[in-house]
């Protein structure tokens, strides 16, 4: 969905330089996408003037015309694909789903409830569906499958009964799936209305299939006015090109999706972040970007020691710091063409949060531990785990991921760098 962005912004990354003419063309792509994926039409006109009018303004610092006119279309895509990333509370709550026939409100309870779990949270399934048959069993089975508690009371069909029941049940994360119909009808809301009351969930979601394009618009519209909801999931991302036409609709909407589903996989369910999703489709900011940044971040010597694997603890953290900046590691990685190399380093995007405890643990290490990582014996990373009020094992991990990428710019020796045909495409 929308890669053909991805091809005409490299075609725009290849051009020496950037004048109008391109800035048309690049619009004119823009706007061939965005209509091949459903987006609204004034949406995309308006999307096409914002990016003709600030293209050719005046350069912010630093910036070719090229980059400047990546980093509009970036800004203005990730603005109308819902803007800031929405928050997701990992703390014990009741989640309702709601949506029409077949959106996917079944599966996507079981990917929430997996995606609560690996957080640590005892979830509970319960089965609100008392329309559709076998919905009981359906759930049931997912719940097994995830190893996640179900509640369901098999000859019950009073669903708002179910729900208040199933509030008895141990757990940290309550998760009510409910039945779906052609259209909102009265019987629907009536339903969920009375599931809505007898529970007052913290989350009331609607669940959207990406399929539906820009009709998104109406659904996420009449559920919002009928039941107030409060996040949409949209689904089944991986089955259609219609995508940005449900993404946009929502946000016109002022809904937030908070997840995406990617299939039918109790796993493929992942937050939704426009920016990741931008830079993924755009494939932003490019290698030359990034390593005219790299250069402003550190100065060439270090570059040349970060580049032949001899770096000390330190500096290994300040690179950590400086590539926050430009985006995740394995995003930087992709933009590097080192995708491959992502297994060899462990999954650093996971790891993000982890490395904010990394500079505590730096910070309570002597001057000459910094220097030469391999005097710390287990009593040294006993008392750093103690000063920096972390664990011996995130210590560990610490060394382990610094001795990993040491390994790993190593292996990536300049003439390994030139087969690559990376250097050659820096004008090295
Ligand atoms: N490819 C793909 N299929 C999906 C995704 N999410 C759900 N599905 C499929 O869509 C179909 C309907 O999913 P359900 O979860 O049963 O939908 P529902 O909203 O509970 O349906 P009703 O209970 O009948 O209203 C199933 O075949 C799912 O496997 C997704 O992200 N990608
Ligand atoms: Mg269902």
């Amino acid at each position: 969905m929308l890669d053909k962005l991805k091809e005409s912004i490299e075609k725009l990354s290849r051009l020496g330089i950037v004048d109008r003419e391109h800035v048309e063309e690049l619009v004119r792509d823009v706007q061939r996408t965005m209509l091949a994926a459903d987006v609204d039409v004034t949406l995309v006109m308006r999307l096409s003037d914002a990016i003709r009018e600030k293209a050719m303004t005046k350069l912010p610092d630093g910036l070719s015309r090229k980059e400047h006119v990546i980093k509009i279309v970036y800004d203005e895509l990730t603005d109308i694909l819902g803007g800031d990333k929405a928050n997701v509370s990992v703390k014990p709550k009741r989640i309702l789903l709601s949506g029409l026939y077949g959106t996917g409100k079944t599966t996507t309870a079981a990917k929430l409830a997996r995606f609560y779990q690996k957080k640590g949270l005892k979830t509970t399934l319960v089965a609100c569906d008392t329309f559709r048959p076998a919905a009981y069993e359906q759930l049931e089975q997912l719940a097994q499958r995830i190893d996640a508690q179900f509640y369901g009371e098999k000859n019950e069909k009073n669903a708002a009964r179910i729900a208040k029941n199933a509030l008895k049940t141990s757990a940290d994360v309550l998760i009510f799936d409910t039945s779906g119909r052609n259209a909102l009808d009265a019987a629907l809301t009536e339903e969920i209305k009375s599931v809505s009351a007898a529970v007052s969930p913290d989350e009331r979601i609607l669940v959207i299939p990406a399929d539906i394009g820009q009709a998104a618009r109406e659904q996420a519209k009449a559920f919002h006015d009928a039941l107030g909801i409060t996040d949409v999931i949209v689904t089944k991302m991986d089955s259609t090109a219609k995508g940005g036409g449900a993404l946009t609709a929502c946000k016109e909407t002022g809904a937030k999706v908070i997840f995406i589903t990617t299939g039918e996989n109790v796993e493929n369910l992942e937050q939704y972040d426009p920016k990741k999703f931008v830079a993924r489709i755009v494939g932003f900011p490019d290698m030359e970007t990034l390593l005219e940044k790299a250069k402003e971040s550190m100065d060439e010597k270090k570059a040349e020691k970060v580049m032949s694997g001899s770096f000390t603890i330190d500096e290994f953290y300040s690179q950590f710091e400086s590539m926050k900046k430009m985006g995740s590691f394995s995003q930087i990685l992709d933009m590097m063409g080192l995708g491959r190399f992502k297994g060899k380093i462990g999954d650093m995007d996971a790891q993000e949060g982890r490395i904010k405890k990394w500079k505590h643990m730096i910070d309570s290490m002597t001057r000459k531990e910094k220097a030469d990582a391999e005097i710390l014996n287990p009593s040294r990373v006993k008392r750093i785990a103690l000063g920096s009020g972390t664990a011996e094992s995130e210590v560990r991990e610490l060394l382990a991921n610094y001795t990993k990428s040491k390994k790993l710019m190593k292996s990536l020796s300049p003439a390994k760098l030139k087969r690559s045909g990376m250097l050659r495409r820096l004008g090295m």
